[in-house]
């Protein structure tokens, strides 16, 4: 059984407490590695670790940088399939999934800010006769960067490689529920030859080891991805601290279908928007609402397609659909569709555990639901399920699918399907979220603004952005000369 150790100053090394939590592995429902269960000693070491690397990593220069973390990259692309099976095992998600989405996003993470540091740049302000202003964009110092379970490594170095990039030292926390690919991330960072204390990871319980990063006086910065309750408790901490906060939370995302869409086209990425990585992805559309002149044959082909999806074991390449992350997660979800049902939905596929022999017996596996005839404003149709759970409902009118569409709290993503460009066009003007999609779903550009709105979050991630979160502007006036 592996124990996974903190990665502080360089070095692999045991929670002060000497006490581990077992991490479980979704797919059998069994222990199968050990997670170093940190407190705040843990986190002071790894921050003056952190503090300690700052005065050179930060006058490294972009070039240095830039060099050290494609070496981070060329690792992770080296040892692309052993991570993709550890996060596979680590998250109950498909191997195959694993490879192509995650590592292979990681690895791009890498690539994306190492380059970007090396465009980027800052404004200058010229005032006729009198001064010129040139803007500083510094590192912070020492950050904190919180990811969730759900994209393990992916939202790890998401977070990481901008916050590297730009000159800061990080303090990390990979979820409980995940964390192996943080740890051979660590693993790879020593082989890299990242300077002792650049990066640490530390391993623990949010409430715990979390807790402590956000509360320390020395993290300046905090970049968090996870549920809104917990987005709203760290915020609690932060702001009275004057902290820089970037917070990705929860969505309830909707799905516009329209008569004069490609059918295909928006059948199949449906289907992936709905049931990607068991619906655990912020971004998958949740709510989809089809207009009344194509609902049911709309609603019959997905339905038909979605009770062929195949769950089963993770690690054999035909299956679509793998264990969800953790008993309690499974319900979680399971949960939410008994509410369904007694909020008078009707549950037209899925939503039975599935029993799966051998030692995948103890298995946290569910088939993929589709609920119908649930109005706007129930509890299901409302609260972030993060599962494989979607609801279906016709509409009349652009302005009804409308006010559908931002009828929740949340305000991360929306799809639309339409041929139609000025609908389109239209619609994404008045569509309350950080990202919409038209004809398309999770078709990514690095470069672009990334986040939501409403109780989706706070500020954006990729590109530019991330280098600006990272950095603080600072503002010079040089008056001209006499
Ligand atoms: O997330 P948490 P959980 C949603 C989804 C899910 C729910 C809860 O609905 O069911 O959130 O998931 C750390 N101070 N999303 O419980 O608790 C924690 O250790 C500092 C949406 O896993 O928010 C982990 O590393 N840190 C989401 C990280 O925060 C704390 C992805 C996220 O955990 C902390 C995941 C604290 N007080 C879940 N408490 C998305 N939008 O992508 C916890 N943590």
């Amino acid at each position: 059984m592996t124990t996974i150790q903190n990665y502080i100053d360089g070095a692999m090394v045991a929670p002060v407490s000497g006490d581990y939590l077992d991490n479980y592995e979704p797919a059998t429902g069994q222990v199968y590695s050990r997670i170093p269960d940190s407190d705040e000693r843990d986190v002071a070491a790894a921050v003056a670790a952190t503090a300690r690397a700052f005065p050179e990593w930060s006058t490294w220069g972009e070039q240095r940088r830039y060099e050290c973390l494609m070496r981070v990259a060329e690792l992770i692309a080296e040892r692309r399939e052993e991570l993709a099976r550890a996060e596979s095992i680590d998250t109950g998600k498909p191997e195959k999934l694993a490879y192509d989405v995650d590592i292979y996003r990681a690895e791009a993470n890498f690539r994306f800010f190492a380059t970007a540091i090396l465009h980027f740049s800052s404004e200058s302000h010229r005032m006729e006769g009198q001064a010129i202003n040139y803007t500083l964009r510094q590192p912070i110092g020492v950050v904190g960067c919180i990811s969730p379970w759900n994209l393990p490594l992916y939202l790890f170095t998401w977070k990481i490689a901008p916050a590297l990039a730009a000159g800061n030292c990080v303090v990390a926390k990979p979820s409980e529920l995940t964390p192996m690919t943080a740890y051979l991330l660590g693993q790879i960072c020593i082989d890299a030859g990242l300077p002792p204390g650049v990066l640490n990871i530390v391993h623990g319980l949010g409430a715990k080891a979390g807790q402590a990063i956000v509360a320390h006086p020395l993290t300046k910065a905090i970049s968090f991805t996870g549920g809104t309750a917990t987005g709203r408790q760290l915020a609690a901490t932060a702001a009275p601290m004057f902290k820089k906060l970037s917070l990705e939370l929860g969505g309830k995302n909707p799905v516009l279908v329209f008569a004069d869409c490609d059918m295909e086209q928006a059948l199949q990425t449906t289907l992936r928007s709905s049931f990607s990585n068991n619906g655990q992805i912020c971004l998958c559309g949740s709510r989809v609402y089809v207009e009344r002149s194509i609902y049911t044959e709309f609603r019959d082909e997905l339905v038909r397609r979605t009770s062929q999806l195949v769950v089963g074991d993770p690690a054999q390449p035909e299956t679509n659909q793998g264990a969800l992350v953790s008993a309690a997660h499974l319900d979680k979800v399971s949960g939410y569709l008994q509410l369904a049902r007694e909020e008078g939905g009707k549950i037209l596929t899925g939503g039975e555990r599935v029993l799966l022999p051998g030692r995948l017996e103890g298995g946290y596996y569910i088939r993929p639901a589709i609920v119908e005839g649930l109005p706007l404003q129930c509890r299901t149709n409302q609260e972030e399920i993060f599962g494989p759970v979607i609801t279906l409902q016709p509409f009349d009118t652009d302005e009804e699918a409308l006010a559908l569409a931002n009828g929740t709290d949340y305000g991360l993503a929306a799809t639309v399907w339409t041929q139609h460009l000025s609908r389109a066009q239209r619609l994404a003007e008045h569509l309350q979220f950080g990202i919409v999609w038209i004809n398309c779903w999770m078709l990514r550009d690095l470069r672009t603004p990334f986040g939501g709105v409403k109780h989706s979050g706070v500020g954006r991630e990729g590109g530019v952005e991330a280098l600006r979160f990272f950095t603080e502007p600072k503002n010079v006036c040089v008056k001209w000369g006499l």
